[in-house]
């Protein structure tokens, strides 16, 4: 079917390319923006990296002569700040544009409606809401850190129809399908980091980078939650790789096991003064450290520790049809168990889909 020619459709390119921009541009929202005039497309921009230009700058500037008079398409509002870059909704109006189409407001607080506030004193038509909810899905992970300072935390799980992460006698290869953990990597591709527990390092020894088909992927810094410093600096995660390993661990430990995976190249943060990782505080220490969004990839036990202390803001599950058993074998969210159904963490905005033979599920958590 041909598509219809409308806002939609200009501001769907503009999805389209802002999504590309996903996971290389650190803590800053993705941004995509279309210019139209005269019934062309006469500029096209994508904010590509945190600390160059927006993504109106680009646009604006391919449009040369062409703005004045045009429609500009972005999937964010125009930004009203000076930050590292001076405000688009000023590029804008120089520019002299007839009618500017947003899809989302800025959720950072500085913005937060100004940019469209701006446009529309200046004698510019702006309309708001095309595409809304794509826009909003695409930059969850900015919100929440430009209104909380904490990272954007998905938890990813593999598992078998009984929950199950692995066999009694710890056999985990493979319960997803090949399809289902390419997805993974591009997923991670998506994130700043990824985070295990040390159970998962001790079991697998997995090196967590990002691998793809043939095109290279962004390869996000690694955290181990490790309250007793169980790690060897011998594991994999220190020799293969290139990006970062940061190990979250407690104020009780040795401090020379401390210096010995420093040695080995790990950055090592004490997170409360507990026995264990005081997870929320780590959090916290991670957003400090500019990283906005964490990919949780087990085990069960730190699954059950962030779900307990609410610190999740999105789970994706692979479903495998299979079954294993054993009273033994590691499930995927291993916590004190809630004692009423009604009680129960529910997944919200949910998305299924089948991938081959698996389910792939991904929502919302929301506490009771
Ligand atoms: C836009 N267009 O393409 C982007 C926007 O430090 P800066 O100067 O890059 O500013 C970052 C903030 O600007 C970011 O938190 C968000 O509010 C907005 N991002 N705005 O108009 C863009 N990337
Ligand atoms: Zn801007």
């Amino acid at each position: 079917m041909e598509p219809v020619i409308n806002d939609e459709f200009y501001m769907s390119l503009a999805l389209d390319m802002a999504g590309r921009a996903q996971g290389q541009t650190g803590i800053n929202p993705v941004v995509g923006c279309v210019i139209v005039k005269g019934g062309a497309v006469v500029g096209l921009g994508t904010h590509l990296k945190r600390g160059s230009s927006h993504a109106e700058v680009h646009a604006v500037r391919m449009a040369g002569d062409q703005a004045e008079g045009s429609t500009v398409y972005v999937t964010m509002e125009p930004c009203s700040h000076y930050g590292k870059t001076p405000p688009c909704c000023e590029l804008l109006i120089e520019a002299k544009v007839k009618r500017v189409v947003v899809a989302c407001e800025d959720p950072n607080p500085v913005v937060a409606g100004t940019g469209i506030e701006r446009l529309r004193q200046s004698g510019i038509e702006v309309k708001v809401g095309v595409l809304r909810e794509r826009a909003t899905l695409q930059n969850e992970k900015f919100a929440k850190y430009i209104t909380t300072g904490m990272p954007f935390v998905t938890i990813k799980t593999a598992s078998t129809l009984d929950g199950k992460i692995a066999t009694d006698t710890g056999d985990s290869k493979w319960i997803s399908n090949e399809q289902a953990r390419l997805q993974v990597h591009s997923m991670r591709h998506r994130h700043q980091a990824i985070m295990v527990g040390v159970g998962t390092i001790l079991a697998d020894d997995p090196v967590l980078t990002t691998r793809h088909e043939g095109v290279e992927g962004q390869q996000p810094i690694r955290i181990v939650v490790d309250s007793r410093l169980r790690i060897s600096p011998e594991a994999r995660i220190f020799k293969e790789g290139a990006s970062q390993v940061i190990l979250l661990t407690t104020s009780e430990v040795d401090p020379s096991r401390i210096e010995l995976l420093k040695e080995a190249g790990a950055t090592v943060l004490p997170c409360g003064d507990g026995p264990q990782v005081d997870l929320k505080v780590a959090l916290q220490e991670l957003g400090r450290m500019e990283i906005g969004s964490v990919l949780v990839e087990g085990g069960g036990t730190l699954n059950g520790a962030l779900l307990k202390e609410r610190l999740v803001d999105r789970i994706t599950l692979y479903l495998a049809p299979k079954i294993v058993g054993g009273a033994g074998a590691p499930d995927s969210f291993n916590f004190e168990g809630i004692h009423r159904m009604a009680d129960a963490v529910r997944l919200d905005s949910l998305e299924m889909e089948r991938v081959g033979d698996n389910v792939f599920i991904s929502g919302i958590p929301v506490w009771p």
